[in-house]
């Protein structure tokens, strides 16, 4: 019986809060506490229980009678102050829970390679996306017939600037402004005149690092490079250089991590290609030519300097297959990095 009247009490409270109507709620107190009520039917038959089990009884009862009455005595009041207040919002509806904004993919790891470098003494810069050749080619020993500067290859400005594609001048901006130490970063959306696909866009965004000092040696360079690696991908992530090109270092490298995804161990790695690594980006000790444009005396400081693509790390570290959707803006897409930190 003590079942009974707890289905009873949970039934009944239940639909006198659903209710908005008064003459609902006055059916509803016919029902459950009239003179025909369950209710009623179990006080009633108090009597005939064996004598040690009406005291319980009884109270559960009167427990019931008291919830349902109480129920009915508040929404009586609600319902009266939606009808006096002569207004037409619902008080009783459930609230609508407000859109929380997300931050882009690209934000997030903007956010943590900041942080990282942050932790090693670098310092965040900014610059214009729009600049002079000067500043984006000359003074970054890149030769006016080099065949980044062709038109096919930057976007040109009608005024004779172009779009950056490059942060590297917000650093040529900062050694034209302060002398050595330099420990600093750049980041930010770059141009370069590509045809759209999977893979390339005309519009993608670059971290770089500059620092430079009395005696900054190759060492360094790979030490700040290995602790970036593991702190973005694992501490037990490897580095390895390859040599290579770049007009404003000398000696220049490219370098990989090695596979966070599969350590090197499966050969369909669709990340690594199977080969264990991962090719990120590039890097060198500075030019002497680019010291000299800036004013610094080569013969005096030494510097490294490094740049990488946000869109490739976060491709990988988020599984994202097309580039394209980076810079759609398709909430479909955004919201989906709101649980990833
Ligand atoms: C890459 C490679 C690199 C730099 C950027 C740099 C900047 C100054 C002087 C010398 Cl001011 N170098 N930046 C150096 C080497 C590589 O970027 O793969 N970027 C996506």
């Amino acid at each position: 019986m003590l079942e009974e009247l707890l289905q009873l009490q949970e039934t009944a409270v239940e639909k006198i809060l659903a209710t908005k109507q008064l003459k609902v709620l006055e059916e509803l107190r016919v029902q459950y506490l009239g003179r025909k009520s369950q209710l009623r039917q179990i006080m009633a038959s108090l009597g005939e229980l064996p004598a040690d089990q009406r005291p319980k009884i009884g109270q559960a009862a009167g427990s019931t009678q008291n919830a349902i009455k109480t129920a009915i005595s508040n929404q009586l009041k609600l319902i009266r102050e939606v009808e006096e207040s002569g207004s037409h919002i619902d008080v009783t509806l459930p609230g609508r829970v407000p859109i929380s904004g997300t931050s882009h993919p690209l934000t997030k790891l903007s956010y943590e390679l900041t942080d990282i470098f942050r932790g090693m003494g670098f310092e965040l810069f900014d610059g214009p996306e729009t600049e002079d050749e000067y500043h984006n080619f000359d003074a970054l020993n890149t030769p006016q017939d080099h065949p980044a500067r062709d038109l096919h290859d930057t976007f040109y400005l009608k005024d004779g600037g172009l779009l950056r594609t490059h942060t590297s001048t917000v650093q040529i901006r900062l050694m034209e402004n302060q002398p050595p130490p330099i420990r600093m970063i750049s980041l930010g959306r770059c141009y370069r005149k590509e045809t759209v696909d999977a893979t390339h866009h005309f519009a993608f965004h670059q971290m770089e690092g500059l620092f430079v000092d009395h005696n900054v040696s190759f060492a360094d360079l790979k030490g700040t490079i290995e602790a970036m690696g593991r702190q973005l991908l694992g501490p037990r992530t490897q580095v390895r250089f390859r040599s290579h090109f770049f007009p404003f270092t000398e000696p220049s490298v490219e370098y990989d991590f090695s596979c966070s995804i599969c350590s090197g161990e499966n050969r369909e790695c669709r990340v690594c290609k199977g080969t264990g690594w991962i090719e990120i980006a590039g890097a060198g000790m500075v030019d002497p030519a680019v010291f000299e444009s800036v004013g610094y005396d080569p013969e005096t400081y030494t510097g490294f300097a490094f740049g990488m693509g946000l869109e490739r790390i976060a491709m990988i570290r988020y599984g994202i297959d097309d580039v394209r959707l980076f810079l759609e803006n398709d909430l479909r897409f955004i919201r989906q990095f709101s649980k990833i930190q």
